[in-house]
């Protein structure tokens, strides 16, 4: 590729503009101008009113302003289109033949169920020459041009069926763990790897909205419908966000509002008394009920579709209602209680432990502790509380069984929280696209394979649950995630809120033919083929080079990076593995362990109670084996740890090889990061290797099989 050849490139997948004169531009992930060409080379109609119909109406002369498409806002056009966008409720058309398709489309509606369309879903159909997207709601309109956008030249195929649309799930949340004034040890965004935070900077708003705003479309694009806007530590600036700086929260509101976004906010538990100068925060105190309930009103007439509060208690040192004797049930309804004619929800969070644990006593166990904490509480809490619950039991390892408090809590709304920013999975200098992993634990079923599953826990009954939650991932990084293709696991989260049941490689291709479009890719087919091939498997790889067979946690203490086998093992944190020189693992069997196993409804309590019905990917979270103990692929305990350590390295080096075939074909500067980053993966993926390898072969003194090099 020449140089003009590569400044076009970038021209095209980089937004037109930087958006702060003097600024450098941002790349524009999964909305680059290119992946509207198809739309904005059309004639489009949008027909209906409201905030959210200018957005799309925004979209589309944005779009049709660049590849010489036209728009119509109705009602006063007799013309021919190509593409309507309409609402159900607004008037008849003038023109006779948009008219026809409307009603065209009506019918086909009718034809494949009638069922409602719902606050955000959509229809999109063919009549003769015109696609028609139909929607009761503006967001529905929203979601359905970002459809059109997915879609294509295929959208305006004429032999397209029928399809309906509507989010599996309610609330689609991305919590960002940003904090307003830069904390000593977890700076301006804890867990964040992708820079500061686009939110904050220094104890101030970072003032550019320009900014936030294209976050908002990129997150509507996607179908993600809600955010917080504060870590849940808070600590005293933060505590501020919900009174004196309540106006710096309605900015970030107002400027994501078009975009359907919902802003919530974490607040601390002791906000009556570090803010309203209450000698207490007993949730049962009157003058606290008072002051919640007049607080929260502040904030609606600040924040009319204010989404709620997010609330980490009584876990890592936040305050909760433990220091008043009360429960998290009376914790989280006094909030409730203030919420709920405003039409808020309080998220309050499960993921509590005791973290000042002695190695010594291997009578607790944190994989317990959350359900020991909640599953009690079922059926306490007020219906507008939901209880987010960590995916896996323990802290978003790279491999846990599915927590047993989704399943424990039939009278309590529930959500399901993931982690998109890559804390314990590469931290974004590894290639690990987690859409895999997320597909497993939305499709686990919890009472037995058949039953219900995790998905529809989280969607409850016509879509009352609690929905999907994911610590978000970006910064003011220029690639929004430092490693441009962990831009995928953002999308992909969004997607898999919307439909649980998608392929996950399905909308991998969406986000590459998005992200990279044919139009503007040299080989396009190779381009996709490659990247399928490094992203597909990365978890897996991933899982192969660091902690096996479930156990977790060999993690460098602090910062979770790179290997450190014992790191955790003698500290209070409670996330040990038991290696000695006979075998490793926990065992958290009811019959000689520490009876976690047993949380699980009848069908997965027995599977995980005995080594031999255990998975292999679990069988050391849930039990202390020898080294020599023979797993169902045939292979030892020890063998097992050398040969995915090795063949992790190996799909490590592959990746990156594949990888520099694409230079070239691509923008360059996404290429380049994303080589650097690999290095770096070679490098930590060796070093896991090794260390792993050697440390477990002078445990055990058994030597590699095939007489590697271990040192
Ligand atoms: O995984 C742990 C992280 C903490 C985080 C905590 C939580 C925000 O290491 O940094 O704190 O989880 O989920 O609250």
């Amino acid at each position: 590729m020449n140089a003009e050849e590569s400044l076009h490139l970038e021209h095209l997948m980089f937004v037109e503009e930087p958006m702060e004169p003097g600024e450098p531009r941002v790349h524009a992930a999964w909305l680059p101008p290119e992946a509207f060409r198809s739309l904005g080379a059309r004639r489009v109609l949008v027909h209906g009113d409201g905030l959210l119909v200018d957005t799309v109406l925004n979209e589309v002369s944005r779009a049709c302003a660049r590849y010489g498409g036209r728009v119509w806002h109705s009602p006063s056009w007799d013309v021919d289109v190509d593409l309507v966008l309409a609402l159900r409720g607004a008037d008849e058309l003038p023109s006779p033949a948009v008219q026809a398709a409307r009603s065209a489309a009506e019918a086909a509606l009718t034809e494949i169920g009638g069922e409602p369309l719902g606050d955000e879903g959509f229809l999109l159909a063919r009549d003769g020459e015109v696609t028609v997207v139909l929607a009761d709601a503006p967001a529905g309109l929203l979601y359905g041009l970002f459809h059109v956008v997915r879609l294509c030249a295929a959208a305006f195929d004429p032999a397209r069926p029928p399809e309906h649309h509507r989010p599996a799930l309610r609330r689609r949340m991305l919590d960002h763990w940003d904090n307003v004034a830069v904390h000593p040890v977890m700076g301006q965004v804890e867990r964040g790897y992708a820079g500061g935070s686009i939110f904050w900077q220094d104890g101030r708003p970072r003032g550019d909205l320009a900014r936030v705003r294209e976050y908002g479309r990129l997150l509507a694009a996607s179908g993600v419908n809600a955010i917080s806007v504060n870590n849940v530590n808070v600590a005293r600036t933060e505590a501020l966000l919900l009174t004196d700086r309540l106006g710096d929260v309605a900015e970030i509101a107002d400027v994501l509002r078009p975009y359907n976004i919902r802003v919530h906010l974490s607040i601390t538990f002791a906000a009556p008394a570090v803010l309203g100068g209450l000698s207490t925060a007993d949730p049962l105190d009157e003058a606290v009920r008072v002051w919640w309930a007049a607080t929260t009103r502040r904030v609606y007439e600040r924040i009319p579709d204010f989404g709620g509060y997010l609330v980490k208690a009584d876990s890592e040192g936040q305050p909760g209602p433990f220091t008043y004797g009360r429960d998290h049930a009376d914790g989280a309804n006094v909030l409730a209680e203030a919420l709920a004619p405003l039409g808020g929800v309080v998220h309050w969070r499960a993921f509590v432990y005791n973290h000042h644990q002695d190695w010594r006593d291997r009578s607790t166990d944190r994989a317990r502790a959350a359900y020991d904490h909640f599953a009690p509480l079922d059926g306490r809490f007020r219906t507008n509380v939901v209880v987010q619950v960590k995916f896996g039991p323990v802290d978003f390892q790279t491999r846990e069984p599915v927590s047993p408090v989704i399943a424990a809590m039939p009278a309590t709304r529930l959500a399901v929280e993931l982690q998109v920013t890559q804390e314990y999975t590469g931290q974004q200098r590894h290639v690990c696209h987690l859409g895999l992993w997320w597909g497993e634990v939305l499709r686990f079923a919890p009472w037995g394979p058949g039953g219900r599953t995790v998905a529809d826990i989280a969607a409850g009954e016509s879509g009352a649950g609690g929905g999907l939650v994911a610590v978000a991932n970006v910064g003011d990084d220029l690639f929004w995630t430092g490693h441009p293709l962990a831009q995928a696991n953002l999308y992909t989260f969004g997607r898999l809120a919307w439909d649980p049941r998608l392929d996950p490689r399905a909308v991998l291709d969406e986000w590459i033919a998005l992200t990279f479009p044919p139009s503007a890719t040299a080989e396009p087919e190779l381009v996709g083929r490659t990247l399928h091939e490094i992203m597909d498997d990365s978890w897996r790889t991933y899982e192969r080079y660091t902690a096996p067979l479930g156990v977790g946690f060999m993690v460098n203490p602090g910062d979770h990076y790179g290997p450190g086998v014992d790191g955790y093992e003698y500290t209070r944190w409670g996330t040990y593995h038991f290696a000695d020189r006979d075998g490793v693992g926990v065992d958290r069997s009811r019959a000689s362990g520490t009876g976690f196993a047993g949380q699980y409804p009848p069908y997965w309590a027995q599977v995980y109670e005995s080594p031999q019905s255990c998975p292999d990917e679990l069988l050391l979270f849930f039990h202390h084996v020898p080294y020599g103990h023979v797993l169902h692929s045939g292979s030892t305990v020890i063998q097992h740890i050398y040969d995915t350590h090795f063949a992790g390295v190996e799909e490590v080096v592959a990746m990156r090889r594949r990888w520099q075939t694409l230079n070239g074909m691509i923008d360059p500067a996404v290429y380049e990061r994303v080589a650097e980053r690999l290095d770096e993966q070679v490098r930590c993926a060796t070093e896991w290797r090794d260390q792993i390898n050697t440390y477990f072969y002078r445990k055990s003194g058994v030597p590699d099989e095939r007489g590697r090099t271990i040192h």
